[in-house]
Protein backbone atom coordinates (compact mmCIF):
# COMPACT_ATOMS: atom_id res chain seq x y z
CA UNK A 1 0.00 0.00 0.00
CA UNK A 2 1.17 3.39 -0.87
CA UNK A 3 0.53 6.39 1.69
CA UNK A 4 1.00 9.43 -0.57
CA UNK A 5 1.47 8.09 -4.29
CA UNK A 6 2.16 11.13 -5.61
CA UNK A 7 5.59 11.69 -4.04
CA UNK A 8 6.49 8.55 -3.42
CA UNK A 9 5.90 7.14 -7.43
CA UNK A 10 6.96 10.43 -8.88
CA UNK A 11 8.90 10.44 -12.05
CA UNK A 12 12.91 11.53 -10.96
CA UNK A 13 12.91 14.33 -13.09
CA UNK A 14 9.97 16.44 -11.64
CA UNK A 15 11.17 14.73 -8.50
CA UNK A 16 14.68 16.72 -8.77
CA UNK A 17 12.75 19.44 -10.15
CA UNK A 18 10.75 19.86 -7.07
CA UNK A 19 14.20 18.96 -5.08
CA UNK A 20 16.02 21.84 -6.92
CA UNK A 21 12.88 24.30 -5.97
CA UNK A 22 12.95 23.15 -2.08
CA UNK A 23 16.67 23.38 -1.89
CA UNK A 24 16.97 26.84 -3.00
CA UNK A 25 14.40 28.11 -0.47
CA UNK A 26 15.71 26.02 2.20
CA UNK A 27 19.45 27.51 1.76
CA UNK A 28 18.14 31.14 1.30
CA UNK A 29 15.67 30.38 4.58
CA UNK A 30 19.23 29.43 6.58
CA UNK A 31 20.88 32.28 5.42
CA UNK A 32 18.68 34.70 6.61
CA UNK A 33 17.02 32.81 9.99
CA UNK A 34 20.82 30.76 10.74
CA UNK A 35 23.33 33.08 11.90
CA UNK A 36 25.88 29.64 12.04
CA UNK A 37 24.38 29.44 8.19
CA UNK A 38 24.79 32.65 7.14
CA UNK A 39 28.59 33.13 8.26
CA UNK A 40 29.33 28.82 6.73
CA UNK A 41 28.42 30.25 3.70
CA UNK A 42 30.07 33.41 3.67
CA UNK A 43 33.54 32.35 4.72
CA UNK A 44 33.01 30.75 1.77
CA UNK A 45 32.16 33.42 -0.28
CA UNK A 46 28.86 32.13 -1.33
CA UNK A 47 25.13 33.37 -1.36
CA UNK A 48 21.79 32.17 -1.89
CA UNK A 49 21.99 33.23 -5.35
CA UNK A 50 24.90 30.73 -6.04
CA UNK A 51 21.88 27.72 -5.67
CA UNK A 52 20.21 27.24 -8.95
CA UNK A 53 19.18 23.55 -8.92
CA UNK A 54 20.03 20.71 -6.63
CA UNK A 55 23.22 19.89 -8.72
CA UNK A 56 24.53 23.05 -6.61
CA UNK A 57 24.58 21.35 -2.93
CA UNK A 58 27.99 20.32 -3.36
CA UNK A 59 28.72 23.63 -2.69
CA UNK A 60 27.15 23.96 0.45
CA UNK A 61 29.03 23.53 3.75
CA UNK A 62 28.80 20.54 5.76
CA UNK A 63 27.34 20.21 9.17
CA UNK A 64 28.46 17.60 11.36
CA UNK A 65 27.49 16.21 14.81
CA UNK A 66 29.77 19.03 17.11
CA UNK A 67 28.26 21.72 15.40
CA UNK A 68 25.26 21.04 16.83
CA UNK A 69 27.22 20.39 20.47
CA UNK A 70 28.60 23.78 20.09
CA UNK A 71 25.41 25.07 19.54
CA UNK A 72 23.58 23.62 22.24
CA UNK A 73 21.38 23.90 22.91
CA UNK A 74 19.41 25.90 20.35
CA UNK A 75 21.85 27.86 18.48
CA UNK A 76 20.87 26.24 15.09
CA UNK A 77 17.57 26.76 15.84
CA UNK A 78 15.87 29.15 12.62
CA UNK A 79 12.72 30.15 14.14
CA UNK A 80 11.86 31.94 17.81
CA UNK A 81 11.36 29.30 20.46
CA UNK A 82 7.53 30.90 20.70
CA UNK A 83 7.40 28.55 16.78
CA UNK A 84 9.12 25.69 18.51
CA UNK A 85 6.48 22.88 20.25
CA UNK A 86 8.83 19.80 20.36
CA UNK A 87 12.07 19.09 21.61
CA UNK A 88 13.53 16.02 21.34
CA UNK A 89 17.42 15.02 22.27
CA UNK A 90 19.92 12.26 22.23
CA UNK A 91 22.79 11.44 25.05
CA UNK A 92 25.23 10.38 23.02
CA UNK A 93 28.15 8.86 25.56
CA UNK A 94 30.08 12.25 26.08
CA UNK A 95 29.21 15.63 26.80
CA UNK A 96 26.51 17.69 26.03
CA UNK A 97 23.03 16.33 24.12
CA UNK A 98 22.34 16.62 20.80
CA UNK A 99 18.98 18.80 20.72
CA UNK A 100 16.64 19.09 18.25
CA UNK A 101 13.70 21.26 17.76
CA UNK A 102 10.06 20.83 15.82
CA UNK A 103 7.91 23.70 14.69
CA UNK A 104 4.10 22.86 14.29
CA UNK A 105 4.30 22.06 10.50
CA UNK A 106 8.00 19.88 10.86
CA UNK A 107 6.16 17.03 13.45
CA UNK A 108 3.01 16.86 10.57
CA UNK A 109 5.97 15.93 7.94
CA UNK A 110 7.04 13.77 10.07
CA UNK A 111 4.07 12.04 10.97
CA UNK A 112 3.45 12.04 7.41
CA UNK A 113 6.53 10.48 6.03
CA UNK A 114 6.73 7.73 9.09
CA UNK A 115 2.66 6.88 7.87
CA UNK A 116 4.56 6.32 4.52
CA UNK A 117 6.45 3.31 6.16
CA UNK A 118 3.69 2.10 8.03
CA UNK A 119 1.60 2.01 4.89
CA UNK A 120 4.56 0.39 2.84
CA UNK A 121 4.39 -2.65 5.83
CA UNK A 122 0.82 -3.62 4.92
CA UNK A 123 -0.80 -1.45 8.08
CA UNK A 124 -3.68 0.46 8.22
CA UNK A 125 -6.79 1.72 10.53
CA UNK A 126 -7.43 -1.73 11.23
CA UNK A 127 -3.94 -2.47 13.19
CA UNK A 128 -3.00 -1.86 16.75
CA UNK A 129 0.76 -0.61 16.65
CA UNK A 130 2.45 -1.46 19.89
CA UNK A 131 4.82 0.99 20.44
CA UNK A 132 8.11 -0.38 22.49
CA UNK A 133 10.53 2.38 21.34
CA UNK A 134 11.36 4.49 24.05
CA UNK A 135 9.14 7.50 25.00
CA UNK A 136 11.24 11.13 26.05
CA UNK A 137 13.95 12.45 24.42
CA UNK A 138 14.51 9.69 22.26
CA UNK A 139 12.97 10.24 18.88
CA UNK A 140 11.47 6.14 18.42
CA UNK A 141 8.38 6.26 20.95
CA UNK A 142 6.39 9.49 20.23
CA UNK A 143 7.84 9.06 16.34
CA UNK A 144 6.25 5.72 15.57
CA UNK A 145 3.42 6.62 18.03
CA UNK A 146 2.60 9.62 15.83
CA UNK A 147 2.75 8.00 12.18
CA UNK A 148 0.31 5.15 13.66
CA UNK A 149 -1.71 7.60 14.77
CA UNK A 150 -2.05 9.24 11.35
CA UNK A 151 -2.59 6.30 9.45
CA UNK A 152 -5.30 5.94 11.80
CA UNK A 153 -4.41 2.59 13.38
CA UNK A 154 -5.07 1.94 17.44
CA UNK A 155 -1.87 3.26 19.32
CA UNK A 156 -0.79 1.09 22.62
CA UNK A 157 2.07 3.61 24.10
CA UNK A 158 4.08 0.97 26.03
CA UNK A 159 7.44 2.41 25.58
CA UNK A 160 10.28 -0.19 26.27
CA UNK A 161 10.91 -2.17 29.15
CA UNK A 162 8.63 -4.16 31.49
CA UNK A 163 9.04 -7.37 29.41
CA UNK A 164 6.05 -9.51 31.13
CA UNK A 165 4.22 -6.39 30.83
CA UNK A 166 4.95 -6.09 27.18
CA UNK A 167 3.70 -9.56 26.40
CA UNK A 168 0.49 -9.71 28.32
CA UNK A 169 -0.69 -6.20 26.76
CA UNK A 170 0.35 -7.58 23.06
CA UNK A 171 -1.83 -10.79 23.69
CA UNK A 172 -4.40 -9.71 25.69
CA UNK A 173 -4.55 -6.36 23.30
CA UNK A 174 -4.30 -7.98 20.28
CA UNK A 175 -1.27 -6.25 19.19
CA UNK A 176 -0.88 -6.81 15.16
CA UNK A 177 2.47 -4.71 15.02
CA UNK A 178 5.20 -4.13 16.59
CA UNK A 179 7.71 -1.27 16.84
CA UNK A 180 11.32 -1.75 18.74
CA UNK A 181 14.87 -2.50 18.37
CA UNK A 182 15.53 -5.49 16.88
CA UNK A 183 17.65 -6.56 19.56
CA UNK A 184 14.44 -5.82 21.22
CA UNK A 185 12.45 -7.95 19.16
CA UNK A 186 14.75 -10.96 19.94
CA UNK A 187 14.06 -10.22 23.56
CA UNK A 188 10.61 -10.29 23.32
CA UNK A 189 10.36 -13.74 21.48
CA UNK A 190 12.44 -15.13 23.82
CA UNK A 191 10.05 -14.48 26.64
CA UNK A 192 7.27 -15.20 24.97
CA UNK A 193 8.42 -18.48 23.91
CA UNK A 194 9.14 -18.84 28.01
CA UNK A 195 5.69 -17.39 29.06
CA UNK A 196 4.08 -20.42 27.88
CA UNK A 197 1.40 -18.67 26.11
CA UNK A 198 1.21 -20.34 22.31
CA UNK A 199 2.22 -17.94 19.64
CA UNK A 200 -0.77 -18.77 17.82
CA UNK A 201 -2.69 -17.23 20.82
CA UNK A 202 -0.99 -13.26 19.48
CA UNK A 203 -2.18 -11.74 16.09
CA UNK A 204 1.38 -10.13 15.58
CA UNK A 205 1.89 -9.79 11.79
CA UNK A 206 4.78 -6.87 11.60
CA UNK A 207 7.66 -5.45 12.63
CA UNK A 208 8.74 -2.21 12.64
CA UNK A 209 12.15 -2.44 13.41
CA UNK A 210 15.40 0.06 13.25
CA UNK A 211 17.83 2.39 15.34
CA UNK A 212 20.20 0.00 15.53
CA UNK A 213 21.96 -1.73 12.25
CA UNK A 214 20.66 -5.08 12.03
CA UNK A 215 21.23 -8.32 9.17
CA UNK A 216 19.36 -10.27 7.17
CA UNK A 217 20.21 -13.28 9.54
CA UNK A 218 18.44 -11.50 12.24
CA UNK A 219 15.49 -10.57 9.84
CA UNK A 220 14.97 -14.42 9.28
CA UNK A 221 15.49 -15.07 12.98
CA UNK A 222 12.84 -12.64 14.06
CA UNK A 223 10.36 -13.32 11.01
CA UNK A 224 10.51 -17.05 12.33
CA UNK A 225 10.35 -16.93 16.18
CA UNK A 226 7.30 -14.18 16.23
CA UNK A 227 5.56 -15.26 12.80
CA UNK A 228 5.53 -12.20 11.60
CA UNK A 229 6.82 -10.07 8.62
CA UNK A 230 10.01 -7.61 9.51
CA UNK A 231 10.58 -4.19 7.99
CA UNK A 232 13.28 -2.08 8.64
CA UNK A 233 12.44 2.04 9.69
CA UNK A 234 15.46 4.08 9.24
CA UNK A 235 16.00 7.15 10.81
CA UNK A 236 18.41 9.79 13.03
CA UNK A 237 17.10 12.73 15.34
CA UNK A 238 19.46 15.38 13.68
CA UNK A 239 17.19 14.50 10.64
CA UNK A 240 13.82 14.08 11.98
CA UNK A 241 13.33 10.58 13.59
CA UNK A 242 12.23 7.38 12.73
CA UNK A 243 10.64 7.43 9.43
CA UNK A 244 13.80 8.73 7.36
CA UNK A 245 13.65 5.98 5.35
CA UNK A 246 11.61 2.37 4.62
CA UNK A 247 11.03 -1.36 3.52
CA UNK A 248 8.60 -1.97 1.11
CA UNK A 249 7.12 -5.15 0.32
CA UNK A 250 9.80 -6.09 -1.93
CA UNK A 251 12.41 -5.50 0.85
CA UNK A 252 15.15 -4.84 -2.05
CA UNK A 253 16.61 -1.89 -0.05
CA UNK A 254 15.33 1.06 2.42
CA UNK A 255 13.57 3.89 0.59
CA UNK A 256 14.31 7.58 1.54
CA UNK A 257 11.97 10.13 1.84
CA UNK A 258 13.88 12.00 -0.46
CA UNK A 259 11.95 14.95 -1.11
CA UNK A 260 12.03 16.05 2.99
CA UNK A 261 15.31 14.73 3.51
CA UNK A 262 17.80 15.12 0.36
CA UNK A 263 20.58 12.43 0.29
CA UNK A 264 23.62 12.35 -0.98
CA UNK A 265 27.45 9.71 -0.38
CA UNK A 266 30.28 10.85 0.06
CA UNK A 267 33.77 9.72 0.85
CA UNK A 268 34.19 9.84 4.29
CA UNK A 269 37.76 10.65 4.09
CA UNK A 270 37.40 13.42 0.83
CA UNK A 271 34.15 14.52 1.38
CA UNK A 272 33.72 14.22 -2.87
CA UNK A 273 30.50 12.57 -4.03
CA UNK A 274 30.85 9.00 -4.39
CA UNK A 275 28.77 7.69 -7.59
CA UNK A 276 25.34 5.71 -7.23
CA UNK A 277 25.74 2.10 -6.01
CA UNK A 278 29.03 2.64 -4.19
CA UNK A 279 29.25 2.45 -0.47
CA UNK A 280 30.34 5.76 1.76
CA UNK A 281 29.21 8.34 4.16
CA UNK A 282 25.33 9.30 4.09
CA UNK A 283 24.79 12.74 4.07
CA UNK A 284 20.86 14.57 4.72
CA UNK A 285 20.37 18.02 3.51
CA UNK A 286 16.52 19.03 5.02
CA UNK A 287 14.62 20.11 2.14
CA UNK A 288 11.38 21.70 4.07
CA UNK A 289 12.79 21.89 7.73
CA UNK A 290 11.30 24.98 9.68
CA UNK A 291 12.66 24.60 13.53
CA UNK A 292 16.16 23.63 12.54
CA UNK A 293 17.09 23.17 9.09
CA UNK A 294 20.95 21.36 8.43
CA UNK A 295 22.43 21.76 5.11
CA UNK A 296 24.36 18.64 4.35
CA UNK A 297 24.34 16.94 7.86
CA UNK A 298 26.62 13.96 8.54
CA UNK A 299 25.32 10.55 9.43
CA UNK A 300 28.82 8.81 9.75
CA UNK A 301 26.45 5.59 8.63
CA UNK A 302 28.09 3.86 5.81
CA UNK A 303 26.01 2.74 2.57
CA UNK A 304 25.06 2.80 -0.86
CA UNK A 305 22.42 4.86 -2.63
CA UNK A 306 20.12 3.12 -5.53
CA UNK A 307 18.04 5.25 -7.91
CA UNK A 308 16.62 2.31 -10.05
CA UNK A 309 12.34 2.17 -10.19
CA UNK A 310 11.34 -0.26 -7.51
CA UNK A 311 9.02 -3.41 -8.68
CA UNK A 312 6.87 -1.90 -5.96
CA UNK A 313 6.02 1.37 -8.11
CA UNK A 314 7.92 3.98 -5.76
CA UNK A 315 11.04 5.66 -7.48
CA UNK A 316 11.91 7.04 -3.84
CA UNK A 317 16.06 6.24 -4.28
CA UNK A 318 16.83 3.13 -1.94
CA UNK A 319 19.44 2.83 0.42
CA UNK A 320 21.36 -1.00 1.15
CA UNK A 321 21.06 -1.49 4.73
CA UNK A 322 23.63 0.22 6.83
CA UNK A 323 26.99 -1.42 7.29
CA UNK A 324 27.72 0.63 10.39
CA UNK A 325 28.84 4.17 11.49
CA UNK A 326 32.00 4.91 10.51
CA UNK A 327 32.78 5.63 14.73
CA UNK A 328 31.79 2.20 15.45
CA UNK A 329 34.46 0.54 12.70
CA UNK A 330 36.58 -1.40 14.16
CA UNK A 331 40.65 -1.49 13.34
CA UNK A 332 41.33 -4.76 14.84
CA UNK A 333 45.38 -5.26 13.76
CA UNK A 334 44.68 -3.37 10.52
CA UNK A 335 41.69 -4.98 9.44
CA UNK A 336 38.47 -2.83 9.56
CA UNK A 337 35.70 -4.65 11.35
CA UNK A 338 31.88 -4.15 11.71
CA UNK A 339 29.78 -5.32 14.37
CA UNK A 340 27.12 -6.53 11.89
CA UNK A 341 29.76 -8.24 9.73
CA UNK A 342 30.21 -10.66 12.33
CA UNK A 343 26.03 -11.02 13.21
CA UNK A 344 25.71 -12.02 9.80
CA UNK A 345 28.50 -14.79 10.43
CA UNK A 346 27.07 -15.90 13.51
CA UNK A 347 23.43 -15.98 12.24
CA UNK A 348 25.09 -18.03 9.12
CA UNK A 349 24.79 -20.82 11.72
CA UNK A 350 22.53 -22.68 13.23
CA UNK A 351 24.01 -23.39 16.74
CA UNK A 352 24.28 -19.87 17.67
CA UNK A 353 21.70 -17.20 18.70
CA UNK A 354 22.06 -13.54 17.49
CA UNK A 355 23.19 -12.44 21.58
CA UNK A 356 26.91 -11.63 21.26
CA UNK A 357 29.66 -9.13 22.87
CA UNK A 358 32.98 -8.03 21.20
CA UNK A 359 35.17 -7.76 24.09
CA UNK A 360 38.79 -5.57 22.22
CA UNK A 361 41.55 -4.77 23.75
CA UNK A 362 45.54 -4.11 23.70
CA UNK A 363 47.67 -6.69 25.12
CA UNK A 364 51.48 -6.13 24.34
CA UNK A 365 50.86 -3.75 22.15
CA UNK A 366 48.64 -5.84 19.99
CA UNK A 367 45.02 -5.47 19.38
CA UNK A 368 42.32 -8.57 20.55
CA UNK A 369 39.20 -8.94 19.82
CA UNK A 370 37.64 -11.87 21.49
CA UNK A 371 33.53 -12.84 20.74
CA UNK A 372 31.31 -13.94 23.27
CA UNK A 373 28.04 -15.73 21.49
CA UNK A 374 25.24 -17.73 22.60
CA UNK A 375 25.08 -21.91 21.75
CA UNK A 376 21.10 -21.80 21.38
CA UNK A 377 19.69 -24.45 24.05
CA UNK A 378 19.12 -26.99 21.72
CA UNK A 379 22.64 -27.21 20.79
CA UNK A 380 24.20 -26.60 24.05
CA UNK A 381 26.12 -29.41 26.19
CA UNK A 382 28.47 -31.01 28.62
CA UNK A 383 30.51 -32.25 26.04
CA UNK A 384 33.86 -30.70 25.72
CA UNK A 385 34.33 -32.27 22.18
CA UNK A 386 31.17 -30.80 20.59
CA UNK A 387 31.72 -27.58 21.71
CA UNK A 388 34.99 -27.56 20.40
CA UNK A 389 33.87 -28.29 17.44
CA UNK A 390 31.43 -25.67 17.43
CA UNK A 391 33.73 -22.98 18.00
CA UNK A 392 36.53 -24.07 16.07
CA UNK A 393 33.65 -23.57 12.91
CA UNK A 394 32.98 -20.36 13.93
CA UNK A 395 36.67 -19.04 14.43
CA UNK A 396 37.35 -20.80 11.08
CA UNK A 397 34.24 -18.73 9.32
CA UNK A 398 35.38 -15.53 10.76
CA UNK A 399 38.68 -15.76 9.77
CA UNK A 400 37.71 -16.61 6.38
CA UNK A 401 35.39 -13.71 5.91
CA UNK A 402 36.76 -10.83 7.65
CA UNK A 403 40.92 -12.41 7.25
CA UNK A 404 41.22 -11.92 11.05
CA UNK A 405 41.43 -14.65 13.92
CA UNK A 406 39.09 -13.87 16.52
CA UNK A 407 38.74 -15.49 20.01
CA UNK A 408 35.57 -17.41 20.06
CA UNK A 409 34.19 -18.17 23.70
CA UNK A 410 30.84 -20.08 23.74
CA UNK A 411 28.95 -19.06 26.33
CA UNK A 412 25.63 -20.69 27.61
CA UNK A 413 22.20 -19.96 26.13
CA UNK A 414 20.98 -16.21 28.44
CA UNK A 415 24.59 -15.14 29.48
CA UNK A 416 24.79 -12.15 27.58
CA UNK A 417 22.59 -9.18 28.80
CA UNK A 418 19.67 -8.44 26.89
CA UNK A 419 18.58 -4.56 25.73
CA UNK A 420 15.42 -3.07 25.69
CA UNK A 421 16.53 -0.24 23.02
CA UNK A 422 19.72 -0.30 21.29
CA UNK A 423 22.14 -3.16 21.98
CA UNK A 424 25.72 -2.68 23.17
CA UNK A 425 27.93 -4.89 21.06
CA UNK A 426 31.23 -3.62 21.81
CA UNK A 427 33.10 -3.32 24.83
CA UNK A 428 36.56 -1.55 23.61
CA UNK A 429 38.60 -1.53 26.16
CA UNK A 430 41.42 0.33 24.50
CA UNK A 431 39.11 3.46 24.77
CA UNK A 432 38.75 3.11 28.70
O1 LIG B 1 17.58 5.78 16.33
C1 LIG B 1 15.80 7.08 15.34
C2 LIG B 1 15.02 5.83 15.11
C3 LIG B 1 14.14 5.40 16.07
C4 LIG B 1 15.16 5.11 13.92
C5 LIG B 1 13.39 4.24 15.86
C6 LIG B 1 14.42 3.98 13.70
C7 LIG B 1 13.54 3.54 14.66
P1 LIG B 1 19.19 8.24 16.92
O2 LIG B 1 19.10 7.79 18.32
O3 LIG B 1 19.57 9.65 16.65
O4 LIG B 1 17.81 8.07 16.19
O5 LIG B 1 20.19 7.26 16.19
C8 LIG B 1 20.43 7.36 14.81
O6 LIG B 1 20.89 4.98 14.63
O7 LIG B 1 22.49 7.33 12.47
C9 LIG B 1 22.09 4.91 12.61
O8 LIG B 1 23.45 4.79 12.96
C10 LIG B 1 21.26 4.09 13.59
N1 LIG B 1 20.06 3.59 12.93
C11 LIG B 1 18.80 4.05 12.98
N2 LIG B 1 17.96 3.28 12.26
C12 LIG B 1 18.71 2.30 11.72
C13 LIG B 1 18.45 1.19 10.87
C14 LIG B 1 17.14 6.87 15.99
N3 LIG B 1 17.22 0.90 10.44
C15 LIG B 1 21.40 6.30 14.36
N4 LIG B 1 19.50 0.40 10.51
C16 LIG B 1 21.59 6.32 12.86
C17 LIG B 1 20.74 0.67 10.95
C18 LIG B 1 20.05 2.49 12.14
N5 LIG B 1 21.05 1.68 11.75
Amino acid sequence: MIWNETMECMDRETLRKIQSARLKKIVDYAYHNTPFYRRKMQQMGLTPDDIESIDDIVKLPFTTKLDLRDNYPFGLCAVPMSQICRIHASSGTTGRPTVVAYTRKDLRVWSECVSRCFYAYGASEGDIFQVSYGYGLFTGGLGAHQGAENIGASVIPMSSGNTAKQIQLMHDFGATAICCTPSYALYLAEAIRESGIPLEEFKLRIGAFGAEPWTEGMRAELEEKLGIKAYDIYGLSEVAGPGVGFECECQKGTHLNEDHYFPEIVDPQTLEPVEPGKTGELVFTHLTKEGMPLLRYRTKDLTALHYEKCSCGRTLVRMDRILGRSDDMLIIRGVNVFPSQIESVILEMPQFEAHYLLVVDRVNNTDTMELQVEVRPEFYTDEINRLLEMKKMLHGRLQSVLGLSVDVKLVEPKTIERSTGKAQRVIDKRKL
